[in-house]
Protein backbone atom coordinates (compact mmCIF):
# COMPACT_ATOMS: atom_id res chain seq x y z
CA UNK A 1 0.00 0.00 0.00
CA UNK A 2 2.69 2.19 0.90
CA UNK A 3 4.11 2.20 -2.68
CA UNK A 4 0.79 2.46 -4.47
CA UNK A 5 0.45 5.78 -2.15
CA UNK A 6 4.08 6.92 -2.92
CA UNK A 7 3.56 6.64 -6.35
CA UNK A 8 -0.11 8.42 -6.30
CA UNK A 9 1.89 10.75 -4.75
CA UNK A 10 4.42 10.94 -7.12
CA UNK A 11 1.86 11.20 -10.36
CA UNK A 12 -0.41 13.92 -8.31
CA UNK A 13 2.73 15.66 -8.72
CA UNK A 14 2.34 14.86 -4.97
CA UNK A 15 3.15 18.26 -4.30
CA UNK A 16 1.45 20.49 -4.82
CA UNK A 17 -2.15 21.25 -3.62
CA UNK A 18 -4.17 23.18 -5.89
CA UNK A 19 -4.95 26.67 -4.37
CA UNK A 20 -9.11 27.10 -4.93
CA UNK A 21 -8.51 30.71 -5.49
CA UNK A 22 -5.44 31.32 -7.57
CA UNK A 23 -7.92 28.64 -9.79
CA UNK A 24 -10.46 31.19 -9.33
CA UNK A 25 -8.06 33.95 -10.72
CA UNK A 26 -7.21 32.23 -13.57
CA UNK A 27 -10.68 31.38 -14.70
CA UNK A 28 -11.28 34.94 -13.73
CA UNK A 29 -8.24 35.43 -16.51
CA UNK A 30 -9.81 33.71 -19.18
CA UNK A 31 -12.86 34.92 -18.56
CA UNK A 32 -11.60 38.50 -19.13
CA UNK A 33 -9.70 37.32 -22.40
CA UNK A 34 -12.83 36.22 -23.80
CA UNK A 35 -13.89 39.81 -23.21
CA UNK A 36 -11.08 41.58 -24.41
CA UNK A 37 -11.06 39.42 -27.90
CA UNK A 38 -14.77 39.34 -28.42
CA UNK A 39 -15.91 40.46 -31.86
CA UNK A 40 -12.10 40.48 -32.60
CA UNK A 41 -11.08 36.60 -32.77
CA UNK A 42 -13.54 33.93 -34.73
CA UNK A 43 -15.92 32.40 -32.37
CA UNK A 44 -14.45 28.94 -33.43
CA UNK A 45 -11.68 29.53 -32.08
CA UNK A 46 -12.25 30.32 -28.52
CA UNK A 47 -15.07 28.03 -28.33
CA UNK A 48 -12.98 25.53 -25.50
CA UNK A 49 -12.49 28.35 -24.09
CA UNK A 50 -16.14 29.11 -23.53
CA UNK A 51 -16.82 25.76 -22.74
CA UNK A 52 -14.34 25.94 -19.95
CA UNK A 53 -15.35 28.78 -18.24
CA UNK A 54 -19.04 28.11 -18.19
CA UNK A 55 -18.05 24.27 -16.91
CA UNK A 56 -15.94 25.62 -14.39
CA UNK A 57 -17.77 28.23 -12.80
CA UNK A 58 -20.72 25.42 -12.33
CA UNK A 59 -18.57 23.03 -11.62
CA UNK A 60 -16.97 24.71 -8.36
CA UNK A 61 -20.71 26.12 -7.44
CA UNK A 62 -21.29 23.07 -7.00
CA UNK A 63 -20.35 20.34 -4.60
CA UNK A 64 -16.40 20.86 -3.73
CA UNK A 65 -17.17 17.66 -0.94
CA UNK A 66 -17.51 15.50 -3.60
CA UNK A 67 -14.68 13.51 -6.02
CA UNK A 68 -16.55 12.62 -9.78
CA UNK A 69 -14.60 9.00 -10.45
CA UNK A 70 -15.37 7.70 -14.27
CA UNK A 71 -14.26 4.23 -14.66
CA UNK A 72 -14.06 4.49 -18.52
CA UNK A 73 -12.54 2.00 -21.09
CA UNK A 74 -13.33 -0.14 -24.21
CA UNK A 75 -16.31 -2.61 -24.52
CA UNK A 76 -16.06 -5.79 -22.04
CA UNK A 77 -12.40 -4.48 -20.31
CA UNK A 78 -14.58 -4.89 -17.02
CA UNK A 79 -15.48 -1.38 -16.01
CA UNK A 80 -19.28 -2.60 -14.60
CA UNK A 81 -17.66 -5.24 -12.85
CA UNK A 82 -15.50 -3.03 -11.23
CA UNK A 83 -17.78 -0.95 -10.62
CA UNK A 84 -20.12 -3.18 -8.90
CA UNK A 85 -17.05 -4.49 -7.00
CA UNK A 86 -16.12 -1.22 -5.57
CA UNK A 87 -20.06 -0.73 -4.54
CA UNK A 88 -19.43 -4.45 -3.49
CA UNK A 89 -23.45 -4.77 -4.98
CA UNK A 90 -24.82 -6.00 -8.19
CA UNK A 91 -25.44 -2.30 -9.41
CA UNK A 92 -24.74 -2.17 -12.62
CA UNK A 93 -25.56 -5.41 -15.50
CA UNK A 94 -22.39 -7.34 -16.72
CA UNK A 95 -22.99 -9.49 -19.37
CA UNK A 96 -21.68 -11.05 -22.22
CA UNK A 97 -23.48 -9.56 -24.55
CA UNK A 98 -21.46 -6.58 -25.75
CA UNK A 99 -21.75 -3.76 -25.04
CA UNK A 100 -23.16 -4.26 -21.88
CA UNK A 101 -23.43 -0.73 -20.34
CA UNK A 102 -25.55 1.54 -22.62
CA UNK A 103 -26.47 4.44 -19.79
CA UNK A 104 -24.04 5.79 -17.43
CA UNK A 105 -24.67 4.19 -13.87
CA UNK A 106 -23.81 6.21 -10.47
CA UNK A 107 -23.16 5.20 -7.44
CA UNK A 108 -22.56 7.89 -4.36
CA UNK A 109 -20.98 7.18 -1.14
CA UNK A 110 -22.24 9.10 1.87
CA UNK A 111 -25.66 11.02 1.32
CA UNK A 112 -27.45 11.45 -2.07
CA UNK A 113 -28.25 15.41 -1.01
CA UNK A 114 -25.39 16.95 -2.04
CA UNK A 115 -24.31 14.54 -5.04
CA UNK A 116 -27.58 14.62 -7.00
CA UNK A 117 -27.04 18.71 -7.97
CA UNK A 118 -23.54 17.41 -9.29
CA UNK A 119 -25.02 14.08 -10.80
CA UNK A 120 -27.70 16.39 -12.11
CA UNK A 121 -25.50 18.56 -14.05
CA UNK A 122 -23.53 15.46 -14.79
CA UNK A 123 -26.40 14.30 -16.52
CA UNK A 124 -27.06 10.83 -15.11
CA UNK A 125 -30.63 9.57 -14.81
CA UNK A 126 -32.16 9.56 -11.50
CA UNK A 127 -32.98 5.86 -11.93
CA UNK A 128 -29.18 4.91 -12.46
CA UNK A 129 -28.44 6.81 -9.09
CA UNK A 130 -26.98 3.96 -6.31
CA UNK A 131 -25.89 5.33 -2.75
CA UNK A 132 -23.76 3.33 -1.15
CA UNK A 133 -23.73 4.29 2.20
CA UNK A 134 -26.41 2.65 4.50
CA UNK A 135 -26.63 2.62 8.18
CA UNK A 136 -25.36 -1.13 8.43
CA UNK A 137 -21.84 -0.61 6.58
CA UNK A 138 -20.93 3.27 7.30
CA UNK A 139 -17.72 2.24 9.00
CA UNK A 140 -17.01 0.26 6.23
CA UNK A 141 -17.56 2.54 3.47
CA UNK A 142 -16.55 5.86 5.25
CA UNK A 143 -13.02 6.18 3.56
CA UNK A 144 -14.84 6.66 0.01
CA UNK A 145 -17.11 9.33 1.64
CA UNK A 146 -17.43 12.07 -0.78
CA UNK A 147 -16.67 9.39 -3.80
CA UNK A 148 -19.36 9.55 -7.08
CA UNK A 149 -18.59 6.72 -9.08
CA UNK A 150 -19.39 6.44 -13.32
CA UNK A 151 -19.94 3.40 -14.96
CA UNK A 152 -19.74 4.67 -18.14
CA UNK A 153 -20.61 3.61 -21.56
CA UNK A 154 -17.80 1.60 -23.86
CA UNK A 155 -15.96 4.35 -25.86
CA UNK A 156 -15.33 1.78 -28.83
CA UNK A 157 -18.67 1.16 -28.83
CA UNK A 158 -20.58 0.13 -32.27
CA UNK A 159 -23.18 2.68 -30.98
CA UNK A 160 -22.45 5.92 -31.43
CA UNK A 161 -24.01 7.50 -29.15
CA UNK A 162 -22.22 5.47 -26.26
CA UNK A 163 -18.91 7.13 -27.94
CA UNK A 164 -20.55 10.65 -27.56
CA UNK A 165 -22.24 9.61 -24.05
CA UNK A 166 -18.39 8.96 -23.01
CA UNK A 167 -16.91 12.59 -24.37
CA UNK A 168 -19.71 14.52 -22.87
CA UNK A 169 -18.77 12.39 -19.59
CA UNK A 170 -14.98 12.62 -19.38
CA UNK A 171 -15.27 16.55 -19.82
CA UNK A 172 -16.69 17.25 -16.49
CA UNK A 173 -15.49 14.17 -14.05
CA UNK A 174 -12.81 15.16 -11.62
CA UNK A 175 -10.64 11.44 -12.28
CA UNK A 176 -10.77 9.49 -14.86
CA UNK A 177 -9.71 5.69 -14.11
CA UNK A 178 -8.96 4.02 -17.84
CA UNK A 179 -9.60 0.85 -17.63
CA UNK A 180 -7.51 -1.77 -19.66
CA UNK A 181 -7.51 -5.44 -19.99
CA UNK A 182 -4.92 -7.73 -20.99
CA UNK A 183 -6.13 -8.31 -24.34
CA UNK A 184 -6.85 -4.77 -25.84
CA UNK A 185 -4.62 -2.88 -23.75
CA UNK A 186 -2.23 -1.55 -26.67
CA UNK A 187 -5.05 -0.90 -29.07
CA UNK A 188 -4.59 2.24 -30.98
CA UNK A 189 -8.26 3.84 -30.50
CA UNK A 190 -7.36 4.02 -26.73
CA UNK A 191 -4.11 5.60 -26.66
CA UNK A 192 -4.27 7.93 -29.86
CA UNK A 193 -7.92 9.06 -29.42
CA UNK A 194 -8.04 9.19 -25.48
CA UNK A 195 -5.28 8.83 -23.43
CA UNK A 196 -3.07 11.36 -25.47
CA UNK A 197 -5.28 13.88 -24.93
CA UNK A 198 -5.55 13.34 -21.53
CA UNK A 199 -1.78 14.13 -21.31
CA UNK A 200 -2.85 17.34 -19.38
CA UNK A 201 -4.77 15.63 -16.85
CA UNK A 202 -1.97 13.82 -16.18
CA UNK A 203 -2.76 14.31 -12.19
CA UNK A 204 -6.30 13.21 -12.45
CA UNK A 205 -6.22 10.44 -14.34
CA UNK A 206 -5.21 6.48 -13.29
CA UNK A 207 -4.91 3.32 -15.36
CA UNK A 208 -6.12 0.47 -14.27
CA UNK A 209 -4.77 -3.01 -16.04
CA UNK A 210 -8.17 -5.32 -14.94
CA UNK A 211 -8.55 -9.22 -15.61
CA UNK A 212 -5.03 -9.60 -14.32
CA UNK A 213 -6.37 -13.04 -13.37
CA UNK A 214 -6.57 -14.12 -16.81
CA UNK A 215 -2.55 -13.12 -17.09
CA UNK A 216 0.23 -16.11 -16.43
CA UNK A 217 1.35 -14.41 -12.60
CA UNK A 218 5.06 -14.73 -14.44
CA UNK A 219 3.42 -12.58 -17.51
CA UNK A 220 1.97 -9.74 -15.16
CA UNK A 221 5.21 -7.96 -14.70
CA UNK A 222 5.91 -7.68 -18.21
CA UNK A 223 2.24 -7.09 -19.43
CA UNK A 224 2.56 -3.64 -17.09
CA UNK A 225 6.06 -2.97 -18.24
CA UNK A 226 4.75 -2.69 -21.97
CA UNK A 227 1.79 -0.87 -20.69
CA UNK A 228 3.88 1.61 -18.72
CA UNK A 229 5.82 2.13 -21.74
CA UNK A 230 2.88 3.12 -23.88
CA UNK A 231 1.56 5.21 -21.31
CA UNK A 232 4.83 7.20 -21.36
CA UNK A 233 4.78 7.71 -25.14
CA UNK A 234 1.21 8.80 -24.78
CA UNK A 235 2.99 11.79 -22.66
CA UNK A 236 1.43 10.24 -19.21
CA UNK A 237 4.48 9.40 -17.64
CA UNK A 238 4.29 9.26 -13.94
CA UNK A 239 0.54 8.02 -13.74
CA UNK A 240 -0.52 5.35 -11.72
CA UNK A 241 -1.01 2.14 -12.62
CA UNK A 242 -2.42 -1.04 -11.47
CA UNK A 243 -3.15 -4.43 -11.87
CA UNK A 244 -6.82 -5.51 -10.76
CA UNK A 245 -8.90 -8.53 -10.94
CA UNK A 246 -12.41 -7.29 -10.82
CA UNK A 247 -14.10 -10.97 -10.11
CA UNK A 248 -11.88 -11.17 -7.15
CA UNK A 249 -12.77 -8.84 -3.49
CA UNK A 250 -9.04 -8.69 -3.07
CA UNK A 251 -8.43 -7.53 -6.85
CA UNK A 252 -9.49 -4.52 -6.49
CA UNK A 253 -7.98 -3.09 -3.03
CA UNK A 254 -5.42 -1.34 -4.93
CA UNK A 255 -7.86 0.69 -6.55
CA UNK A 256 -10.10 1.45 -3.73
CA UNK A 257 -6.97 2.19 -1.68
CA UNK A 258 -5.65 5.17 -4.62
CA UNK A 259 -9.70 6.38 -4.83
CA UNK A 260 -9.62 6.29 -1.02
CA UNK A 261 -6.65 8.98 -1.45
CA UNK A 262 -7.79 10.82 -4.11
CA UNK A 263 -11.38 11.32 -2.05
CA UNK A 264 -9.79 12.36 1.30
CA UNK A 265 -7.38 15.02 -0.44
CA UNK A 266 -10.41 16.93 -1.90
CA UNK A 267 -8.54 18.08 -4.64
CA UNK A 268 -9.35 15.71 -8.20
CA UNK A 269 -11.80 18.05 -8.77
CA UNK A 270 -9.90 21.38 -8.56
CA UNK A 271 -6.73 19.46 -10.04
CA UNK A 272 -8.61 18.18 -13.21
CA UNK A 273 -10.22 22.24 -13.29
CA UNK A 274 -6.64 23.18 -13.43
CA UNK A 275 -5.47 20.63 -16.24
CA UNK A 276 -8.11 22.35 -18.29
CA UNK A 277 -7.07 25.63 -17.79
CA UNK A 278 -3.76 24.49 -18.66
CA UNK A 279 -5.30 22.87 -21.58
CA UNK A 280 -7.43 26.15 -23.00
CA UNK A 281 -4.41 28.48 -22.34
CA UNK A 282 -2.02 26.39 -24.19
CA UNK A 283 -4.49 26.51 -27.47
CA UNK A 284 -4.81 29.81 -27.02
CA UNK A 285 -1.32 30.69 -26.86
CA UNK A 286 -0.95 31.13 -30.47
CA UNK A 287 -3.12 34.19 -30.39
CA UNK A 288 -0.87 36.41 -28.30
CA UNK A 289 2.30 36.92 -29.20
CA UNK A 290 5.41 37.94 -27.24
CA UNK A 291 6.14 41.11 -28.57
CA UNK A 292 3.88 44.05 -26.81
CA UNK A 293 1.79 45.57 -29.80
CA UNK A 294 2.63 49.23 -30.98
CA UNK A 295 0.10 52.26 -29.75
CA UNK A 296 -0.90 52.29 -33.28
CA UNK A 297 0.30 52.81 -36.82
CA UNK A 298 3.94 54.55 -37.32
CA UNK A 299 3.93 58.31 -38.39
CA UNK A 300 4.71 57.32 -42.06
CA UNK A 301 1.66 55.46 -42.39
CA UNK A 302 -0.60 58.25 -40.40
CA UNK A 303 0.72 60.99 -42.66
CA UNK A 304 0.08 59.15 -45.60
CA UNK A 305 -3.32 58.57 -44.46
CA UNK A 306 -3.95 62.20 -43.45
CA UNK A 307 -3.38 63.03 -46.96
CA UNK A 308 -5.15 60.18 -48.76
CA UNK A 309 -8.20 61.58 -46.02
CA UNK A 310 -7.29 65.68 -47.51
CA UNK A 311 -7.07 64.19 -51.55
CA UNK A 312 -10.64 62.41 -50.63
CA UNK A 313 -12.13 65.38 -49.27
CA UNK A 314 -11.03 68.21 -51.57
CA UNK A 315 -8.79 69.71 -49.82
CA UNK A 316 -6.82 71.18 -52.40
CA UNK A 317 -9.80 72.06 -54.64
CA UNK A 318 -10.95 73.79 -51.19
CA UNK A 319 -7.30 75.50 -51.01
CA UNK A 320 -8.23 76.49 -54.52
CA UNK A 321 -10.61 78.15 -54.12
CA UNK A 322 -9.54 79.86 -50.95
CA UNK A 323 -6.40 81.54 -52.92
CA UNK A 324 -9.28 82.07 -55.90
CA UNK A 325 -11.67 83.42 -53.38
CA UNK A 326 -8.73 86.09 -51.92
CA UNK A 327 -7.41 87.23 -54.86
CA UNK A 328 -11.31 88.01 -55.88
CA UNK A 329 -12.27 89.45 -52.62
CA UNK A 330 -8.93 91.10 -52.17
CA UNK A 331 -8.94 92.36 -55.82
CA UNK A 332 -12.38 94.01 -55.05
CA UNK A 333 -11.55 95.52 -52.43
CA UNK A 334 -8.20 97.08 -53.05
CA UNK A 335 -8.52 97.50 -57.27
CA UNK A 336 -9.04 100.85 -59.09
CA UNK A 337 -12.88 101.98 -57.60
CA UNK A 338 -13.87 102.30 -61.20
CA UNK A 339 -13.57 98.90 -62.52
CA UNK A 340 -14.86 97.04 -59.07
CA UNK A 341 -17.92 96.54 -60.17
CA UNK A 342 -17.21 94.49 -63.21
CA UNK A 343 -14.77 91.85 -60.87
CA UNK A 344 -17.64 91.72 -58.45
CA UNK A 345 -19.84 89.93 -61.73
CA UNK A 346 -17.53 87.54 -61.74
CA UNK A 347 -18.17 84.63 -59.37
CA UNK A 348 -16.44 84.18 -55.54
CA UNK A 349 -14.59 80.61 -55.84
CA UNK A 350 -15.80 79.73 -52.39
CA UNK A 351 -19.39 80.52 -53.42
CA UNK A 352 -19.00 78.17 -55.89
CA UNK A 353 -18.39 75.54 -53.47
CA UNK A 354 -21.08 76.31 -51.47
CA UNK A 355 -18.79 77.17 -48.62
CA UNK A 356 -19.01 79.46 -46.29
CA UNK A 357 -18.26 83.19 -47.21
CA UNK A 358 -17.99 85.72 -45.14
CA UNK A 359 -21.74 86.84 -45.24
CA UNK A 360 -22.70 83.32 -44.90
CA UNK A 361 -19.98 82.70 -42.08
CA UNK A 362 -21.89 85.66 -40.46
CA UNK A 363 -25.13 85.28 -40.95
CA UNK A 364 -25.78 81.56 -40.40
CA UNK A 365 -23.84 81.46 -37.19
CA UNK A 366 -20.92 78.76 -36.06
CA UNK A 367 -19.55 76.95 -39.47
CA UNK A 368 -19.87 73.76 -37.47
CA UNK A 369 -23.77 74.27 -37.58
CA UNK A 370 -23.81 73.95 -41.13
CA UNK A 371 -24.45 70.64 -42.65
CA UNK A 372 -22.37 69.20 -44.75
CA UNK A 373 -23.86 70.19 -48.56
CA UNK A 374 -21.09 71.31 -49.98
CA UNK A 375 -20.75 71.22 -53.82
CA UNK A 376 -16.96 70.19 -52.96
CA UNK A 377 -16.26 67.65 -56.05
CA UNK A 378 -16.37 64.03 -55.10
CA UNK A 379 -13.22 61.82 -54.76
CA UNK A 380 -12.00 60.80 -58.02
CA UNK A 381 -11.28 56.89 -58.33
CA UNK A 382 -7.82 57.24 -58.02
CA UNK A 383 -8.12 59.38 -54.90
CA UNK A 384 -10.70 56.81 -53.51
CA UNK A 385 -8.42 54.16 -53.75
CA UNK A 386 -5.42 55.79 -52.72
CA UNK A 387 -7.57 56.18 -49.57
CA UNK A 388 -8.33 52.53 -49.18
CA UNK A 389 -4.76 52.25 -49.60
CA UNK A 390 -3.50 54.43 -46.78
CA UNK A 391 -6.26 53.06 -44.33
CA UNK A 392 -5.01 49.23 -45.27
CA UNK A 393 -1.07 50.66 -44.55
CA UNK A 394 -2.22 52.04 -41.62
CA UNK A 395 -3.89 48.82 -40.44
CA UNK A 396 -1.03 46.62 -41.75
CA UNK A 397 1.64 48.62 -40.10
CA UNK A 398 -0.55 49.04 -36.45
CA UNK A 399 -0.73 44.95 -36.62
CA UNK A 400 2.63 44.38 -38.25
CA UNK A 401 3.73 42.51 -34.74
CA UNK A 402 0.88 40.92 -33.79
CA UNK A 403 -0.18 36.96 -33.98
CA UNK A 404 -2.35 35.38 -36.64
CA UNK A 405 -5.93 36.43 -36.61
CA UNK A 406 -5.35 39.93 -34.70
CA UNK A 407 -3.49 41.51 -38.39
CA UNK A 408 -7.37 40.84 -39.66
CA UNK A 409 -9.41 42.33 -37.23
CA UNK A 410 -7.50 45.60 -36.89
CA UNK A 411 -7.40 45.60 -40.46
CA UNK A 412 -11.83 45.38 -40.10
CA UNK A 413 -11.63 47.89 -37.19
CA UNK A 414 -10.03 50.17 -39.51
CA UNK A 415 -12.31 49.67 -42.45
CA UNK A 416 -15.39 49.36 -39.54
CA UNK A 417 -16.52 52.99 -40.50
CA UNK A 418 -15.70 53.33 -43.81
CA UNK A 419 -19.25 54.01 -44.95
CA UNK A 420 -19.70 57.07 -42.81
CA UNK A 421 -16.00 58.97 -44.03
CA UNK A 422 -17.34 60.73 -47.25
CA UNK A 423 -20.14 62.02 -44.88
CA UNK A 424 -18.23 63.06 -42.12
CA UNK A 425 -15.39 64.48 -44.64
CA UNK A 426 -17.77 66.94 -46.13
CA UNK A 427 -19.14 67.64 -42.88
CA UNK A 428 -15.37 68.17 -41.33
CA UNK A 429 -14.67 70.72 -44.49
CA UNK A 430 -17.91 72.13 -44.32
CA UNK A 431 -17.34 72.89 -40.89
CA UNK A 432 -13.76 74.46 -41.21
CA UNK A 433 -13.64 77.93 -40.39
CA UNK A 434 -11.20 78.79 -43.71
CA UNK A 435 -10.18 82.32 -42.18
CA UNK A 436 -12.01 84.42 -44.81
CA UNK A 437 -14.72 85.51 -43.00
CA UNK A 438 -13.00 89.01 -42.30
CA UNK A 439 -11.82 91.58 -44.20
CA UNK A 440 -8.07 92.47 -43.84
CA UNK A 441 -7.68 96.03 -42.22
CA UNK A 442 -5.15 96.69 -44.79
CA UNK A 443 -7.64 95.51 -47.70
CA UNK A 444 -10.25 98.89 -45.99
CA UNK A 445 -6.71 101.20 -46.05
CA UNK A 446 -5.82 100.73 -49.70
CA UNK A 447 -9.43 100.63 -50.81
CA UNK A 448 -9.93 104.42 -49.10
CA UNK A 449 -6.19 105.51 -50.65
CA UNK A 450 -8.23 104.04 -53.89
CA UNK A 451 -11.49 106.25 -53.39
CA UNK A 452 -9.26 109.22 -52.50
CA UNK A 453 -7.02 108.94 -55.74
CA UNK A 454 -10.01 108.47 -57.44
CA UNK A 455 -11.69 111.43 -56.14
CA UNK A 456 -8.35 113.68 -56.34
CA UNK A 457 -8.75 112.47 -60.18
CA UNK A 458 -12.79 113.56 -60.70
CA UNK A 459 -12.23 116.76 -58.68
CA UNK A 460 -9.66 117.59 -61.23
CA UNK A 461 -11.45 116.49 -63.76
CA UNK A 462 -14.54 118.36 -62.97
CA UNK A 463 -12.67 121.55 -62.53
CA UNK A 464 -11.12 121.25 -66.04
CA UNK A 465 -14.38 120.82 -67.50
CA UNK A 466 -15.87 123.66 -65.74
CA UNK A 467 -13.02 125.88 -66.71
CA UNK A 468 -13.93 124.27 -70.41
CA UNK A 469 -17.30 124.62 -70.17
CA UNK A 470 -17.37 128.40 -69.08
CA UNK A 471 -15.35 129.10 -72.25
CA UNK A 472 -17.45 127.66 -74.38
CA UNK A 473 -20.14 129.68 -73.01
CA UNK A 474 -17.92 132.43 -73.41
CA UNK A 475 -18.04 133.30 -69.91
CA UNK A 476 -15.03 134.54 -68.03
CA UNK A 477 -12.82 131.66 -66.73
CA UNK A 478 -10.76 131.96 -63.93
CA UNK A 479 -7.39 130.97 -64.48
CA UNK A 480 -5.88 127.55 -62.92
CA UNK A 481 -3.58 127.60 -60.41
CA UNK A 482 -0.22 126.53 -61.54
CA UNK A 483 1.93 123.69 -59.98
CA UNK A 484 5.64 124.70 -61.85
CA UNK A 485 4.45 123.95 -65.56
CA UNK A 486 1.43 122.01 -64.98
CA UNK A 487 -2.37 123.32 -64.29
CA UNK A 488 -3.86 122.28 -60.65
CA UNK A 489 -6.47 120.33 -62.14
CA UNK A 490 -4.40 118.85 -64.62
CA UNK A 491 -2.37 117.45 -61.97
CA UNK A 492 -5.17 116.43 -59.68
CA UNK A 493 -6.73 114.63 -62.73
CA UNK A 494 -3.45 112.93 -64.08
CA UNK A 495 -1.79 112.62 -60.59
CA UNK A 496 -5.47 110.47 -59.19
CA UNK A 497 -5.28 108.35 -62.41
CA UNK A 498 -1.85 107.49 -62.47
CA UNK A 499 -1.69 107.25 -58.33
CA UNK A 500 -5.22 104.50 -58.53
CA UNK A 501 -2.87 102.67 -61.32
CA UNK A 502 0.14 103.08 -59.30
CA UNK A 503 -2.06 101.68 -56.15
CA UNK A 504 -3.54 99.11 -57.74
CA UNK A 505 0.22 97.46 -59.62
CA UNK A 506 1.64 97.51 -55.95
CA UNK A 507 -1.56 96.30 -54.43
CA UNK A 508 -1.95 92.91 -56.72
CA UNK A 509 1.65 91.08 -55.74
CA UNK A 510 0.71 91.69 -52.03
CA UNK A 511 -2.67 90.73 -52.39
CA UNK A 512 -0.83 87.27 -54.47
CA UNK A 513 1.25 86.96 -51.59
CA UNK A 514 -1.55 87.37 -49.04
CA UNK A 515 -3.93 84.98 -51.21
CA UNK A 516 -1.23 82.08 -51.32
CA UNK A 517 -0.72 82.59 -47.43
CA UNK A 518 -4.66 82.26 -46.85
CA UNK A 519 -4.23 78.94 -48.97
CA UNK A 520 -1.70 77.48 -46.79
CA UNK A 521 -3.70 78.71 -43.43
CA UNK A 522 -6.98 76.72 -44.93
CA UNK A 523 -4.85 74.20 -46.15
CA UNK A 524 -3.57 73.51 -42.15
CA UNK A 525 -7.06 73.96 -41.21
CA UNK A 526 -8.44 71.43 -43.17
CA UNK A 527 -5.80 69.38 -42.64
CA UNK A 528 -6.33 68.92 -39.32
CA UNK A 529 -9.85 68.61 -39.53
CA UNK A 530 -9.80 65.67 -42.31
CA UNK A 531 -7.06 64.24 -39.62
CA UNK A 532 -9.52 64.27 -36.84
CA UNK A 533 -12.17 62.58 -38.97
CA UNK A 534 -9.31 59.89 -39.50
CA UNK A 535 -8.78 59.79 -36.15
CA UNK A 536 -12.39 58.75 -35.02
CA UNK A 537 -13.54 57.13 -37.94
CA UNK A 538 -9.70 55.10 -38.79
CA UNK A 539 -7.21 55.33 -35.85
CA UNK A 540 -9.47 54.69 -32.70
CA UNK A 541 -10.70 51.75 -34.18
CA UNK A 542 -7.36 50.31 -34.94
CA UNK A 543 -6.21 51.49 -31.79
CA UNK A 544 -9.15 49.61 -29.80
CA UNK A 545 -8.15 47.00 -31.19
CA UNK A 546 -4.30 47.04 -30.27
CA UNK A 547 -5.75 47.88 -26.31
CA UNK A 548 -8.33 44.88 -26.15
CA UNK A 549 -4.99 42.52 -27.53
CA UNK A 550 -3.11 44.21 -25.25
CA UNK A 551 -5.69 43.26 -22.47
CA UNK A 552 -6.34 39.67 -24.07
CA UNK A 553 -2.26 39.26 -23.74
CA UNK A 554 -1.95 40.18 -20.21
CA UNK A 555 -4.95 38.20 -18.85
CA UNK A 556 -3.83 35.19 -20.82
CA UNK A 557 -0.41 35.56 -18.61
CA UNK A 558 -2.59 35.77 -16.14
CA UNK A 559 -4.57 33.21 -16.82
CA UNK A 560 -1.39 30.87 -17.74
CA UNK A 561 -0.39 31.58 -14.23
CA UNK A 562 2.65 33.37 -15.66
N1 LIG B 1 -11.73 -13.19 -15.23
C1 LIG B 1 -12.16 -11.97 -15.15
N2 LIG B 1 -13.24 -11.62 -15.82
C2 LIG B 1 -13.66 -10.36 -15.73
C3 LIG B 1 -12.97 -9.40 -14.98
N3 LIG B 1 -13.61 -8.22 -15.11
C4 LIG B 1 -14.67 -8.46 -15.90
N4 LIG B 1 -14.69 -9.71 -16.30
C5 LIG B 1 -15.67 -10.28 -17.19
O1 LIG B 1 -15.57 -9.58 -18.44
C6 LIG B 1 -16.85 -9.48 -19.02
C7 LIG B 1 -17.15 -8.01 -19.29
O2 LIG B 1 -17.26 -7.33 -18.10
P1 LIG B 1 -18.08 -6.00 -17.94
O3 LIG B 1 -17.89 -5.56 -16.55
O4 LIG B 1 -19.46 -6.15 -18.44
O5 LIG B 1 -17.30 -5.10 -18.92
P2 LIG B 1 -17.62 -3.62 -19.30
O6 LIG B 1 -16.33 -2.92 -19.44
O7 LIG B 1 -18.59 -3.04 -18.35
O8 LIG B 1 -18.30 -3.77 -20.72
P3 LIG B 1 -19.33 -2.76 -21.46
O9 LIG B 1 -20.37 -2.43 -20.47
O10 LIG B 1 -19.82 -3.52 -22.61
O11 LIG B 1 -18.56 -1.61 -21.86
C8 LIG B 1 -17.81 -10.07 -18.04
O12 LIG B 1 -18.13 -11.36 -18.46
C9 LIG B 1 -17.06 -10.07 -16.75
O13 LIG B 1 -17.47 -11.13 -15.90
C10 LIG B 1 -11.82 -9.80 -14.30
O14 LIG B 1 -11.12 -9.02 -13.62
N5 LIG B 1 -11.43 -11.11 -14.42
MG1 LIG C 1 -20.35 -2.19 -18.52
Amino acid sequence: MTNIVGRMREAFRGDQRVDADALVARLDAVRRFLTAVDGHLPDARLVPAHTLVERAGTRLALSRDHTVVALAGATGSGKSSLFNALARMELSPVGVRRPTTGVTHACVWGPLDGGNRLLDWVGVLPRHRFVRESVLDADDESALRGLILLDLPDFDSVQRSHRSEVDRLLGLVDLVVWVVDPQKYADRVIHTSYLREFHRHRDVTLVVLNQADRLPPAELPRVLADLRRLLDTDGLDGVPLLATTAVDPAGTRALREALERTVAERQAALRRLRGDVDAVVAGLDELVGDAAPAGGPDDAAVDALHRALAGAAGVPAVADAVEGAYRHRGGAATGWPLVRGWRRLRPDPLRRLHLPGPAAGRDDGPAESLVAATSVPDPTAAQRSALGLAIRTAAERAGADLPAAWPTAVTAAARSRLGDLPDALDRAVAGTDLGMDRRPLWWRFVGGLQWLVTLTALAGLGWLALGYALRALGLPAPEHPMVGEVPLPTLLFLGGLLAGLLVAALTRPVVRWAARRARRRAERRLTAAVAAVGEEHVLSPVRAVLVSYTEARSALREAAGR
